[in-house]
């Protein structure tokens, strides 16, 4: 002990201790009885860092010894979640801190407790490429995250008056311990000008851009740490700056403020997360954003592979770059370009690499979604990559001319060029192109991709498509979330290899008819539910029974995700109420939680209707706390992990056939929660994995969706037909949850009437009758229990060390690279 006490980066209660306070003085000048709670945590993560470095520079090593290829995950988001409790964990020394902390006088919990989150994305797309760096770093493969370190990052959500309203994202207001500025590793970035030819000294012509205008992008790093291993990787973000030249060049002409206008501008690249499901028409700075991180990462890559071999002929067999939905599919034209301009490879080498090199994920069929910018903007700023689009291009639609002979039709709707009305560039299909691998995100989403939006490019190529189904990982959505649960699971396996190895939470399945089991497991979900109670009470006013049944429905509001469905069935529930007061009801919390990007009315006006319900509702005497409608405002990874341990019950209800996914589905089953779902997504997975018996199924199929579609669907005839769903549709527009105001919600109203895009109304029969059967199974505790656990103890197959091992086996073709560390 005296020894590791005494190197910095012991891992012993005493090392851990003398280190915090060590960082606390000499990193911040503070003593403890004067720290701040904010002094407190750096000095913590500091603390843990530290921990960090050397393994992180023993794993840099070792990858470059073996010469393993790395893979190169490509997002421009990534939705992280706070670090420190996640780890503490990884590096398994979260009961030395928890013990240092204690003898220290410190609330560790509090410490933890003032991380502000990195919320650099959305939601399942950003937050999936988290999950995967967590898994690639535990499973051992070399990887390196690129993106963009965005200065504000997804708004905070405050509700007034029952409205959205967003705040502005600080999140490093404090600064941010966990990362590396690497001011040195910068890469210029150039936009707009035109493009030449020119002949070389042997007379060969070649292309260049002189690009009008350059930027700087500079490396910020975040050391990624493996669970109960050594493998540390990197998550490499780039923030825009102006380069030095700019400044002098235009002092030497005496525009001082057209310096100091252009540095802004340079700045303003990485400044702002786009909220990402608002239609993209024109937004100009989403696409300088998706040139911008995609050119620095693939200059990074080429340097990298310059220094270890001195050339670039066998890129593809180092590298295997990922494209996380089409935000960085820029990387297929920029990969050609370096090759061919900047290291003067001839086409057909450079494209042979560039399509071994790149893989491709789909994570959305909405046709709202997928991503075309005007060639008029790519002229502007990429004149040099249009140029290359264009003769991938011509060389693509010449393959299809000859595969599918007098087949123009064809050959229009596969060109990477969309000619109609206003020429368009087609990400999704210069990504498939340039790629050796295009995957879906679920089975069915998968099918799907070849059958509808991708169906040409599957007629085409069908070995290039695969599935591999998201997971999330059980590190940060059962270790760290849910303590006491993992505690109780480790204590009845006898070991913990469950947290790395999810698929032997079987081993307790025998345990789910134990009574004593069922007893415990329930009273950590009533624990989980308390805590989440009084957190919810201090913020809304309302704390919850955690006796009462918690129904959840937490994701982003899009009416595909049909909120309102569950809404329009809380409403039923209340008229059952109000017209019978004896009515028999399970006790139950409604809890929705989940942002609306601000641009999107029809998701803000859900928001506000939840709350406009749960204010009559909550109040209303005769309902006598039977019926809790509570919004949780805020919902992020931090107030994720929160409520997954104290759900019951799980809401994945949207249209078949439009979820590519979902991953909250997931991380609700770990935790216990049963599932009330349609089959959509993983749901159909989740489901096949459960047990039908343990899980809430209801509505169309995505088949009978589409034929529904095709014989024309008319909502009108449910609301006139179904008398219960016609009631609740017009308690509302009654103006019963505005204050007498019939207006306010008639854009909802009569949508779902009149258009009902998403089906809401062809759904709620069974929706209700599929609520009614969870009403009556919450009554029996004990099969209730055993559904609960063994949701939990099946769901090994969705933990994201699964879906990485599908990526590397299948996609990448890639081995693990353990890491040993010496002492
Ligand atoms: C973008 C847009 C843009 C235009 C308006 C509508 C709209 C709707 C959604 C999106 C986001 C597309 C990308 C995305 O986040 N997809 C999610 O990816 C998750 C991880 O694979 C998956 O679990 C979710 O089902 C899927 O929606």
């Amino acid at each position: 002990a005296a020894a590791d006490e005494r190197t910095r980066t012991g891992l012993s209660k005493e090392a851990l201790s003398r280190a915090f306070l060590d960082n606390l003085f000499y990193l911040q000048g503070r003593s403890l009885d004067v720290a701040t709670d904010n002094n407190l945590y750096q000095a913590a993560a500091f603390t843990v860092r530290d921990r960090l470095l050397e393994r992180w520079i023993r794993s840099a090593h070792v990858y470059k010894e073996q010469n393993a290829r790395t893979v190169c995950y490509l997002s421009a988001e990534f939705l992280l979640g706070p670090h420190l409790a996640n780890n503490l964990i990884n590096l398994g020394i979260i009961e030395a801190a928890r013990a240092a902390g204690d003898e220290l006088d410190l609330d560790f919990e509090q410490i933890l407790e003032s991380e502000e989150e990195p919320g650099l994305g959305n939601g399942g797309l950003g937050r999936l490429a988290a999950c995967y760096m967590d898994s690639l770093a535990t499973t051992q493969i070399p990887a390196i995250g690129y993106g963009i370190r965005y200065e504000f990052g997804i708004f905070d959500q405050v509700i007034v008056d029952g409205w959205q309203v967003e705040k502005g994202d600080t999140w490093l207001r404090n600064g941010n311990p966990w990362e590396i500025p690497r001011p040195k590793l910068a890469f210029p970035v150039g936009f707009g000008g035109y493009s030449e030819e020119y002949a070389d000294e042997y007379g060969v012509v070649r292309h260049r851009w002189r690009p009008e205008l350059q930027i700087n992008g500079v490396a910020y790093d975040t050391p990624i740490m493996g669970y109960g291993v050594n493998n540390v990787n990197l998550l490499r973000l780039w923030r825009s700056e102006a380069p030095e030249s700019f400044n002098f060049g235009a002092f030497n002409v005496g525009d001082y403020y057209g310096a100091v206008h252009a540095k802004i501008g340079a700045e303003t690249i990485s400044k702002v997360l786009y909220p990402n499901d608002e239609p993209e028409a024109g937004k100009e700075l989403r696409l300088k954003q998706q040139f911008f991180f995609v050119s620095c990462s693939l200059q990074d890559m080429i340097r990298l592979q310059l220094r270890n071999t001195g050339t670039l002929e066998h890129f593809s067999e180092k590298f295997a770059v990922q494209l996380n939905d089409t935000h960085p599919a820029l990387a297929v034209a920029e990969l050609m370009r370096l090759l061919m301009d900047e290291h003067l490879m001839g086409w057909e080498q450079a494209w042979t690499i560039t399509r071994n090199t790149c893989h491709f994920t789909n994570h959305t069929l909405l046709p709202e979604a997928l991503e075309t910018w005007p060639v008029e903007l790519f002229e502007r700023l990429l004149p040099r990559h249009l140029e290359i689009i264009y003769a991938i291009n011509q060389r693509f639609l010449d393959e299809v001319r000859v595969r599918f002979l007098n087949d123009e039709a064809r050959v229009a709707r596969m060109s990477l060029i969309d000619e109609g009305g206003g020429r368009k560039v087609r990400m999704a299909h210069l990504a498939a192109v340039g790629s050796r691998a295009i995957n879906g995100v679920a089975e069915l989403h998968s099918e799907l991709l070849k059958s509808t939006v991708m169906k040409d490019f599957n007629d085409l190529w069908p070995e290039r498509f695969h599935n591999v189904t998201n997971g999330v990982t059980p590190r940060r959505f059962m270790v760290v979330s849910n303590p006491e649960l993992a505690a109780l699971i480790t204590e009845t396996c006898g070991n913990d290899r469950w947290v790395s190895d999810l698929e032997s939470l079987r081993d307790l399945e025998p345990h789910a008819e134990d009574h004593a089991l069922q007893q415990r497991w329930r009273a950590v979900k009533t624990n989980a539910k308390r805590e989440l109670s009084d957190w919810l009470g201090a913020r809304t006013g309302y704390a919850p029974d955690p006796e009462s049944l918690f129904d959840v429905q937490a994701k982003r509001f899009h009416e595909y995700k049909r909120q309102h469905l569950n809404l329009l069935h809380i409403i039923w529930l209340y008229e059952q109420i109000k017209q019978n007061a004896n009515t028999d009801l399970t006790p139950r919390t409604f809890i929705f939680g989940g942002k609306a990007a601000p641009g999107y009315f029809m998701a803000k006006l859900m928001i506000k209707l939840i709350n406009a319900v749960g204010e009559v509702i909550n109040k209303d005497p005769q309902v006598n706390g039977t019926l809790r409608v509570l919004f949780m405002p805020d919902f992020n990874v931090k107030n994720g992990q929160r409520l997954y341990p104290a759900a019951d019950l799980s809401e994945q209800i949207s249209l078949a056939g439009k979820e590519a996914s979902g991953t909250g589905n997931m991380k609700f089953s770990m935790n216990g929660a049963l599932t009330i779902g349609t089959l959509d997504g993983a749901n159909i997975e989740i489901r096949d994995e459960v047990g039908h018996e343990n899980f809430f199924l209801f509505g169309m199929t995505a088949t009978e969706v589409q034929q529904r579609q095709e014989a024309g669907y008319q909502p009108w005839e449910y609301y006139q037909r179904n008398e219960q769903l016609r009631s609740a549709i017009d308690l509302i527009a009654s103006g019963l949850f505005s204050h007498g105001d019939a207006e306010l919600f008639r854009p909802l109203t009569e949508n779902l009437i009149h258009h009902d895009p998403f089906m809401v109304l062809a759904d709620f029969e069974d929706y209700r009758e599929r609520q009614q059967e969870v009403d009556r199974a919450y009554r029996d505790a004990h099969h209730w229990d055993r559904m609960s656990i063994l949701n939990t103890t099946r769901m090994g197959k969705f933990s994201s060390d699964r879906s990485i091992r599908d990526y590397a086996q299948r996609i990448w073709q890639v081995e693990p690279t353990p890491v040993e560390v010496h002492d």
